[in-house]
């Protein structure tokens, strides 16, 4: 390979991972109410890593309950005396980012390298980020006195476990609201962790709470009656089931849901740095992105070159052990997931697309796919319209900017894309065209804690990050 080794893969001992964890609620670790509990499982080794607690209805009412308490007196908190916490979390997260990257890949199996440069640093910044709004929310355009909504029912997915928590809790906590979180079932070890750091930085008990748990708890989180702001991170279809509990209730409602993103690459675009940029869209975090760019749209005229230089490009890809400092492709999230990527890829097939991926060898247990590249793919096609949430490109050609813009906006999501080109008149024309909440030009991929994320159409509503992010939390 082309790469030098990093001399050892980190070490899984910079973890201390406790054999069962409870429910984190008014700041205790408590058992579940009748006891059960769930395993979560390494996807790289399918070795179990602990038990977790199962919440039950009265689990979530008891965390609704205790965050109701806690609302009093923390949303009567002078703005300044908030960011002071959420500073002290964000140094904690700092301090502790190593043992975070590790538990992280060991409970989600994406790479250390992702989560030690992307995941660690953009949870860090964002509660740094919104630490600094806390004590200006009066002076910012949101009118004299803007009002926390009380009680936040949060609930995420597995793709980007601590992310995802930090987009919901900082702007939540910089507001004045308190929360109940519930992390996916997969990968709910980092949402513990992260009590333990609120603990640490000796948050008030009641202000934050996590409970663990299957669909079901996050449905009775939803649907309690003293929850006044609920927001998802998820499948659309769950989305849509969440959206149809929540109307005719009070409740605020934001919705992040999937993507089906283009990459447009047009034939004035520097190739090679297209080429890390479309595998960067499809490959980080083994295509589990909601904003990936899962359809690259190339114009005819380069599609050889780009297509023969994204080939050697994925044939350098290392794809294995997650904890090892040189793997670019990890383990898939779960056996479920692996599934539903594979019964999408063989229906690529069976419409008659064509199927091509470099030669790797996969680990014999854990949850692997392989970098996958669809070529002959038309609109019609599934792999074209449905979100994979794998490592599987699909892709699309065109002629002309207006016909890239017809086949980009041809879908029923609306999350990210992405445009290359040299000629920055031709980048904001297209820009401009394109219905979706995020798009990069000459990159992709890229976050920042001051960039408000979220989606059109079927990718869902409101905006998470930056100024606007707080708008969800406030009445004004
Ligand atoms: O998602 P779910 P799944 C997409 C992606 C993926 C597909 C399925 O295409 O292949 O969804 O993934 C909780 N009420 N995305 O099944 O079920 C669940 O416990 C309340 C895109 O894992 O939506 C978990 O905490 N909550 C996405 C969270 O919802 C419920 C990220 C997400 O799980 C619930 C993940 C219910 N009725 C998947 N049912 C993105 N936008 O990034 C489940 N949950």
């Amino acid at each position: 390979s082309a790469f030098e080794y990093a001399p050892a893969p980190e070490s899984r001992s910079v973890v201390d991972i406790a054999p069962s964890y409870g429910l984190f609620i008014d700041g205790e670790f408590v058992e579940a109410t009748g006891g059960k509990v769930f395993k979560t499982v390494s996807p790289s080794t399918e070795e179990v890593l602990s038990e977790v607690a199962e919440a039950a209805d009265e689990d979530v009412d008891r965390a609704v309950r205790a965050a109701r308490r806690a609302f009093e007196k923390w949303s009567a908190l002078p703005g300044a005396e908030r960011a002071k916490y959420l500073f002290r979390i964000a140094r904690i997260i700092q301090e502790r980012s190593r043992e975070l990257a590790v538990l992280e890949t060991l409970d989600n199996g994406k790479p250390i390298k992702e989560t030690r440069d992307a995941d660690l640093p953009l949870v860090a910044a964002h509660f740094f980020y919104y630490a600094g709004w806390a004590d200006k929310l009066d002076h910012a355009g949101f009118g004299a006195n803007p009002r926390p909504l009380g009680v936040a029912g949060q609930v995420i997915p597995w793709n980007f476990p601590l992310l995802m928590l930090a987009w919901k809790i900082a702007p939540a906590l910089a507001t004045g609201n308190t929360v109940v979180l519930k992390p996916a079932e997969t990968t709910p070890l980092s949402a513990l962790f992260f009590a333990d750091v609120c603990r640490q930085a000796g948050l008030p008990k009641g202000v934050v709470n996590i409970v663990t748990g299957a669909g079901r708890t996050g449905a009775a989180l939803v649907a309690h009656p003293d929850v006044n702001k609920v927001a998802f991170t998820g499948s659309t279809a769950v989305g849509k089931e969440i959206a149809r509990t929540v109307a005719g209730t009070r409740k605020k409602l934001t919705l992040e849901l999937g993507g089906k993103g283009a990459n447009i690459v047009f034939d004035d675009a520097p190739i090679d740095q297209a080429v890390e940029g479309v595998v960067s869209g499809i490959f980080f975090n083994q295509g589990q992105v909601c904003c990936a760019g899962s359809r690259l749209l190339v114009q005819e005229s380069v599609q050889d070159e780009l297509l023969d230089a994204l080939k050697r490009r994925l044939s350098t890809l290392r794809l294995g052990d997650p904890l090892d400092k040189n793997t670019d492709i990890g383990a898939i999230n779960s056996a479920e997931q692996l599934a539903r990527i594979t019964a999408l890829a063989e229906k690529g097939e069976a419409e008659g697309a064509e199927r091509w991926s470099p030669a790797c060898e996969l680990p014999s247990s854990g949850y692997w796919f392989a970098p996958t590249l669809f070529t002959n793919v038309t609109q019609a096609h599934t792999i074209a319209r449905e979100e994979i949430f794998g490592p599987v490109l699909s892709v699309l050609t065109f002629r002309t900017p207006d016909e890239a813009v017809a086949k980009a906006n041809n879908t029923q999501y609306g999350l990210s894309a992405g445009i290359w080109s040299e000629k920055g008149s031709r980048i904001l024309a297209v820009a401009s065209k394109l219905r979706a909440g995020v798009i990069w030009s000459n990159t992709f991929n890229k976050f920042d804690p001051t960039s408000p994320f979220g989606g059109y159409k079927e990718s869902g509503f409101g905006r998470e990050g930056g100024r606007h992010g707080l708008e969800a939390y406030l009445d004004v």
